[in-house]
């Protein structure tokens, strides 16, 4: 069957009612400034958000900012800034809805100084953040990256297209209250994004004005990149065909730390859990959850597996994963009331397993360098400090090693998407290729590795026993050797 209608206003009366947005596109004013229109929050806190407005109103409409690529952005506009989640792997199959929460677009490589005009006007009480680890410029020690692009950002001499440089030029004129929302998956991240923001504003000859909270989030959904095939299935289900679907598996969790002074959206009437204290919700979820995955990319990768349910299923994989979480990182959580780690592994396997998601190691194993030192070189430095050996976490960052070589197993070339891939590549061709050679030149990346972590000599000594091993055997057979 081919779909020949395409999605926008006129399409949507011919739509099923639960596929139509639960708001009607238009009528919601902006509230929200998202920056990074990305298929992660497309697919999360949009949706969040266009629910809670459906049930207990206000204006909270989205106004979503790409911060480079004009590619959504066009597609979107295209379609009256309408597009569908197609949620897949659930007990009916395939089901897609659209949304039209998404009251404006922007963008920020292309119109810098509208996003700041943007983000100061006082309609505007919220801004949230997906975009990645690296766009916040942090070290190793939270402090910000400066270089003279940033600096010329910061203090006005050159147009502010990043992250830091957007929020501290709205911020130089802003008068009313502020939320920003950090969606990404940083560790503490709402006070290491207040941090952020005040170093640039000192940068800027400012400081921080009163009225403008930064509270800590945990935000949780599988959301691969969307696949041809899942474009066509998109269209399947939906009855129309949209340019800019996204995927999605059915779990959703969001929790929030409740400081919204100039108020917020009814996200728990959307089932979001509202807190004082998120910091045990976003440790489980960042070491039980996304170094499981990691490991599963990058062990898979070098196995030659192309898709994360597929890595899933190396003999030994799931064995190796639940001693990583039983024996390595669970003595490091304490977890929120009525959650154990390994119940919340359990499922996070579970949902990794889901074959519909199309989720590819690849994608998961990107930007590792800016990725590990939240998920997984916390859980190492926690154990370290306790004199014991995260024996599994130290195999999966000596996959990490390996994978930043460049090469599968079978020889074939692992694509290193990476903003330290320069210097990665640099340490690299500089030292032997040993296990040896690979983990001293890597341990030696100030921009990863804090101090402590790359003088440890006993991790070193594993970190090259685990690298030899998946030098000799590969990775299948050094998980399937282990993972008993
Ligand atoms: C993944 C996450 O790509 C990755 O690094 O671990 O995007 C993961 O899918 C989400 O955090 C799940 O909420």
């Amino acid at each position: 069957m081919t779909v020949t209608t395409r999605l926008g206003l006129a399409a949507l009366n011919g739509l099923a009612p639960d596929r139509r947005p639960a708001v009607r596109p238009g009528d919601v004013r902006s509230g929200i400034v998202h920056l990074g229109l990305g298929a992660f929050h497309r697919a999360h806190q949009a949706i969040y958000t266009e629910t809670a407005v459906a049930v207990a109103g206000g204006d909270w409409g989205i106004l979503g900012v790409a911060p480079r690529s004009r590619d959504v952005l066009d597609k979107l506009r295209a379609q009256h800034r309408l597009y569908s989640v197609l949620t897949v792997g659930g007990d009916g199959g395939d089901h897609a809805r659209t949304v039209g929460i998404l009251s404006g677009l922007g963008h920020a490589a292309g119109d810098p100084y509208g996003v700041v005009a943007a983000i100061a006007d006082p309609g505007i009480r919220i801004v949230t953040m997906t975009v990645t680890e690296k766009a916040y410029r942090l070290g190793p020690d939270g402090r910000l990256l400066l270089d003279d692009d940033l600096r010329a950002q910061l203090t006005g001499a050159a147009p502010p297209t990043s992250v830091p440089a957007l929020l501290v030029r709205a911020l130089l004129t802003r008068q009313a209250p502020l939320t920003v929302l950090c969606c990404d998956n940083l560790q503490n991240n709402g006070p290491r994004i207040r941090g952020m923001v005040e170093q640039a504003l000192e940068v800027a000859g400012a400081s921080m004005p009163g009225g403008v909270e930064f509270p800590a989030s945990m935000v949780d959904r599988i959301v691969p990149a969307t696949s041809a095939d899942h474009l066509r299935r998109a269209a399947l289900a939906l009855g129309v065909a949209d340019s800019v679907p996204v995927v999605a598996e059915p779990f959703h969790q969001w929790v929030i730390e409740d400081r919204f002074p100039g108020g917020r959206p009814d996200w728990a009437a959307a089932g979001a859990i509202m807190t004082t204290d998120v910091a045990p919700w976003e440790l489980l979820k960042l070491r039980a959850l996304n170094s499981v995955h990691s490991a599963c990319a990058y062990l898979g990768a070098l196995a030659g597996r192309e898709m994360i349910a597929e890595a899933l299923e190396l003999p030994g994989m799931g064995g190796l994963l639940r001693r990583f979480l039983v024996e390595d990182i669970a003595p490091t959580i304490d977890p929120p009331a009525g959650v154990t780690v390994q119940g919340y592994g359990e499922t996070a396997l579970e949902r990794f397993a889901n074959q519909e998601l199309g989720h590819r190691t690849h994608q998961v194993a990107m930007d590792g360098s800016q990725k590990l030192p939240h998920r997984l070189l916390g859980t190492i430095a926690d154990r370290r400090r306790e004199g014991a050996m995260p024996v599994w976490a130290a195999l999966v960052l000596a996959g990490w090693m390996r994978f930043a070589r460049g090469y599968a197993d079978d020889g074939s070339v692992l694509p290193l998407d990476d903003p330290l891939a320069g210097r990665i590549r640099e340490v690299l061709a500089g030292a032997p290729d040993t296990p040896q050679g690979l983990v001293d030149a890597l341990l030696g990346l100030s921009e990863v590795f804090p101090a402590g972590i790359a003088a440890d000599a006993g991790l070193r000594t594993e970190l090259i026993r685990w690298s030899g091993e998946l030098a000799r055997h590969g990775a299948a057979a050094t998980i399937a050797a282990v993972g008993r």
